[in-house]
């Protein structure tokens, strides 16, 4: 796919249509300066003329003579001046920014129906953020692409319910653990000595992420993003606190204000998050030449059968097999990508090293314990 020249956004301040100022004064003489200085001049030579036919004193001739050289002088200069720092141009030339400005209104132009696209707000950041026109049509014509009410819902007064991770390492998840060891015994050891991350760790986070690869999830990766990159949109801002009026109890009119701004700073804070996603998604379109038109993940945007975000894609996966390729729906990939991430954010020596680097993986305590109880467990039965 050909990349198109990324578009750069910006007001072009007090020259909307980009017309350059360098044509300006290309006819000197027009510059207030200049003709001041010229009529100056004329006035001069007149004077010499005169002082020379009424024959008055030779040291008076000198003197307007010395000025009017000065004057001369003065007048050539910034002539020159004026020209050397105003270049001419074509007429109608346009300036980076302006032609930039054009390009964009012409695309908006042969493709209306981005305007009218639920997703439309986030068109001109994307461009803006180098985002190339051809990729960025391709998403948003593709019938996929929608918007999912449910991701952009911010609940500020409810407890995030609690994950229960405990079935991760009851007797049936380390009886496949165990069998999934032995089946990638080769893999899991070549990456346990290349990244330094024992082999039971990473097949315990393959167990706890997707079940071996069973379950990647079903949401459309870019819909997921483009959603909720959408949260902080005046609208969907405005259903959520319509929504926590609603709540069963209702909370206490004197925590509203500050129950808004919550909402508010957790929107932006989503809607900052995914926008960077769709454009780590793009960068693996441009960098590994992957196709995300048909990627499914969570409901987070996670993929493959290490879960990892776009952007985790970009900053840790590999390509374990050498094939060319990093694939997360491969298992060969999916191992060495998984001990690349640990090895990266902290795997070491000691137990605090083992559980950073898990919390890292996910932000949550229980997530940390399961994982390293699971994977005592599967060296305790090899
Ligand atoms: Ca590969």
């Amino acid at each position: 796919m050909v990349r198109s020249p990324p578009f750069q956004g910006g007001s072009t301040g007090s020259n909307p249509v980009g017309i350059t100022s360098r044509h300006r004064f290309t006819m000197p003489f027009f510059c207030p300066f200049h003709s001041l200085a010229l009529l100056l001049l004329i006035k001069l030579v007149l004077r010499i003329f005169m002082e020379q036919h009424l024959k008055q004193g030779r040291e008076r001739f000198g003197l307007v003579i010395s000025i009017s050289t000065f004057v001369l002088m003065i007048c050539t200069l910034s002539l020159f001046g004026c020209r050397s720092s105003e270049p001419m141009s074509e007429p109608g030339e346009l300036s980076p920014a302006g032609q930039q400005l054009a390009e964009r209104s012409a695309f908006l132009r042969e493709n209306t129906f981005l305007l009218t696209s639920v997703f439309a707000p986030l068109v001109d950041p994307l461009l803006d953020a180098g985002m190339d026109t051809s990729s960025l049509l391709t998403l948003l014509k593709d019938p996929k692409l929608k918007f999912e009410e449910s991701l952009v819902k911010i609940n500020v007064t409810g407890y995030r319910k609690k994950v229960d991770y405990s079935h991760n390492y009851a007797p049936k998840a380390i009886a496949s653990s165990i069998i999934f060891h032995k089946e990638h015994v080769v893999i899991l050891k070549d990456a346990e000595k290349k990244y330094g991350v024992p082999s039971e760790v990473i097949t315990s986070i393959l167990w706890v992420e997707t079940k071996f690869g069973s379950y990647t999830g079903k949401y459309y990766v870019p819909s997921v993003f483009f959603t909720i990159a959408l949260a902080a949109e005046p609208e969907n801002i405005e259903k959520n606190k319509q929504a926590l009026r609603a709540e069963n109890p209702p909370p206490d009119p004197s925590e509203l204000d500050s129950l808004d701004k919550r909402i508010i700073a957790r929107a932006q804070k989503k809607a900052k998050w995914a926008f960077g996603e769709i454009l780590a998604l793009d960068t693996i379109r441009r960098l590994y030449h992957k196709d995300y038109t048909s990627l499914y993940g969570s409901t987070a945007g996670a993929f493959g059968w290490s879960q990892f975000l776009p952007s985790s894609y970009v900053r840790w996966s590999v390509d374990g097999d050498s094939d060319g390729d990093r694939d997360l729906f491969s298992s060969h990939d999916a191992i060495h990508s998984i001990a690349n991430y640990l090895k990266t954010n902290g795997w070491g020596p000691n137990v605090k090293d083992h559980e950073k680097a898990v919390y890292h993986y996910n932000n949550s305590n229980d997530y940390v314990n399961a994982v390293l109880t699971l994977a005592r467990k599967i060296k305790q039965g090899l």
